[in-house]
C-alpha cells in the first residue's frame, strides 16, 4: 500500500510487478551466480606482506595500498588460468540459471575494451575481451548474462562523490556523466544478447543529485533494448530517495536492497520482485587469498536459496576468481555440493515462489508457479519427527512423496490429519536425512 502520494516526476514509472516474458524468466531463475573479477584479484587482499581486513575489491582505498601501484596493476593482468567455458560449466553444474558479471567495479577497470577509456583489458597483457568470452561461454550453455556496472569510478578524472554547484569540478563531473552514459550504451551495443544491467556504487551524493539525468538515461537504455532488466539501485527520485521513491513505490524492475541479508517474511518484500546477493565468507566479493571469520557451508547456502525462493526472490551466490582467472578450491567444492543437491531437488527452486501457506519452523515451502505443487524444503527436523503443515481451508493432500524418491508415496500411517483443524497435517518422518530434503505435496487445491 502506498504510504503517501505526492506527484513525482522521477519516481517509480510503474506500480506493481512487470508481467512481460523477460521479467517472467527472471522471476523464475531461482539461483544465480555473481562474479567479482578485476584488478583487485591480483593483490588478493594483501600488499607488501600486509593483510587487508576489508573486502578485497576495496583494497585500493586502504591506507597501506599505494594508489599508483594499484593503478598500474593492469600492466600485470594476464590471467593464464582463465577459462570462461570452465566457469560457465561449473555454474551450470551448480544449477545457476543466470550470472551477473562485474564489467567495471569501483576501481574503474573495464574487462571489455571500452573505447571511452584506456583503463581496460585491451591495454593489459591479456589484451582480449574477457567479457565477450564470458558472455559467449555462459550463453552457449544456457545461462543468461547480466552486466554489473559501478557508477563510482575511481579512475575517471571527473568522478567525485560530491560536487559543488558550479565551477571546474562541476564541469568535470559533466564529462563523467557523459562517459558513464557512453559506456552503458557501448555495453548494450557490444553485448546485445545480455539481459539486464545490475547497478552498484550509486550512493554518492553527487550521483543522487543527477535525478533527471539518470532517469532519462535509464529511459534511453530501455528504449535501446526492450525488455532490459534494471533493478532499484540505479537512480534516486527528486527528493534523493533510493530504491523506493518518496511515495514508497519501488523504482526499477526489482528490489536490489538485499545484499548479504535476507527478508524474513513476505511482508518484508512488499509484493515486489527482488534478488539477494550473497558472499560465501562474511564480506568478500573479489578474490581475497585469506578468508577469515565464518565461511558458509553448502547447507547454509542452500537454506538461504530456499528461503529466497519461498519469499519470491532469487538467490545469487558470489564467486571471486583469482588474478590468474582460477576459481578457488573452496568455491569449487561448494558449487559442486550445491549442484549435487540441485540435481535432485531443482524442481523445488526453479519456476517456484511464495506458497501462501503458514511458515513452519522445520524449513521453507515453495510453490511451483505452473503446476501448483508445494515443496516442503526441510532443514530442521523436530525431535518429534513430525512436520506440521497447514493447507488452505478445504484442501486435502492428494499425494506426498520425497523428491529424491518420487515413486514412493507417503502411506496413510505417515500422514496424520488434525481432527480439530482439518487443514492441519502432521507428516511423520521415518528417517533423518543428512542433507536438506524436499517433500512434494500435491494438494486438492483448485486454482
Ligand atoms: O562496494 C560494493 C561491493 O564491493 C560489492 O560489489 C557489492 C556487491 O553487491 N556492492 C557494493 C556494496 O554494496
Amino acid at each position: 500500500e502506498k504510504r503517501s502520494s505526492i506527484t513525482l516526476e522521477h519516481g517509480a514509472h510503474r506500480l506493481g510487478k512487470r508481467t512481460d516474458a523477460q521479467m517472467e524468466t527472471w522471476r523464475n531463475y531461482g539461483l544465480g551466480q555473481f562474479i567479482h573479477w578485476g584488478l583487485y584479484a591480483i593483490p588478493g587482499g594483501h600488499w607488501n606482506g600486509k593483510y587487508y581486513a576489508g573486502a578485497a575489491e576495496w583494497i585500493r582505498s586502504w591506507k597501506d595500498m599505494p594508489k599508483d601501484a594499484y593503478d598500474n596493476l593492469y600492466k600485470e593482468f594476464n590471467p593464464q588460468n582463465f577459462n570462461a567455458k570452465a566457469w560457465a560449466k561449473q555454474a551450470k553444474d551448480m544449477g545457476a540459471r543466470y550470472v551477473i558479471i562485474t564489467t567495471k567495479h569501483h576501481d574503474g577497470f573495464c574487462i571489455w575494451p571500452s573505447q571511452y577509456t584506456d583503463y581496460t583489458i585491451a591495454n593489459s597483457p591479456y589484451k582480449k575481451d574477457a567479457l565477450k568470452e564470458i558472455v559467449e561461454a555462459y550463453e552457449s550453455i544456457g545461462i543468461d548474462v547480466y552486466l554489473y556496472f559501478s557508477i563510482i569510478d575511481w579512475n575517471h578524472k571527473g568522478y567525485r562523490s560530491a560536487i559543488p554547484e558550479t565551477g571546474e569540478e562541476k564541469r568535470a563531473y559533466e564529462d563523467f556523466k557523459k562517459f558513464t552514459a557512453n559506456q552503458l550504451k557501448e555495453l548494450l551495443r557490444n553485448y546485445p544478447s545480455t539481459k539486464g544491467l545490475w547497478f552498484d556504487g550509486t550512493w554518492d551524493k553527487a550521483w543522487i543529485e543527477q535525478t533527471a539525468f539518470a532517469d532519462s538515461l535509464e529511459a534511453e537504455l530501455r528504449e535501446m533494448r526492450p525488455g532490459l532488466i534494471i533493478g532499484s539501485r540505479f537512480r534516486a527520485d527528486e527528493f534523493g530517495r533510493r530504491h523506493f521513491d518518496s511515495n514508497g513505490d519501488l523504482m526499477g524492475d526489482y528490489e536490489q536492497g538485499w545484499e548479504r541479508k535476507l527478508p524474513n517474511t513476505i511482508e518484508d518484500v512488499h509484493g515486489n520482485d527482488w534478488d539477494c546477493v550473497m558472499t560465501i565468507p562474511e564480506n568478500q566479493w573479489g578474490y581475497h587469498s585469506e578468508w577469515r571469520g565464518h565461511v558458509k557451508t553448502s547447507v547454509e547456502l542452500i537454506e538461504m536459496m530456499a528461503k529466497s525462493v519461498a519469499l519470491d526472490g532469487n538467490f545469487v551466490l558470489n564467486f571471486g576468481p583469482d588474478g590468474q582467472g582460477a576459481i578457488r578450491p573452496e568455491e569449487t567444492k561448494l558449487a559442486k555440493e550445491i549442484g549435487e543437491w540441485m540435481k535432485v531437488n531443482h524442481e523445488a527452486i526453479y519456476d517456484c515462489g511464495y506458497a501462501g501457506l503458514e511458515k513452519q519452523d522445520w524449513g521453507y515451502i515453495t510453490k511451483h508457479r505452473k503446476t501448483g505443487k508445494y515443496y516442503l524444503i526441510v532443514f530442521n527436523i523436530p525431535v518429534s519427527g513430525a512436520l506440521r503443515i497447514k493447507l488452505a481451508p478445504g484442501s486435502d493432500i492428494a499425494s506426498l512423496y520425497d523428491l529424491a524418491e518420487p515413486n514412493r508415496n507417503y502411506s496413510p500411517e505417515e500422514i496424520h490429519r488434525s481432527k480439530a483443524d482439518g487443514n492441519e497435517f502432521f507428516i511423520h518422518l521415518k528417517h533423518k536425512p543428512s542433507q536438506p530434503m524436499v517433500i512434494v505435496l500435491e494438494s486438492t487445491d483448485k486454482e
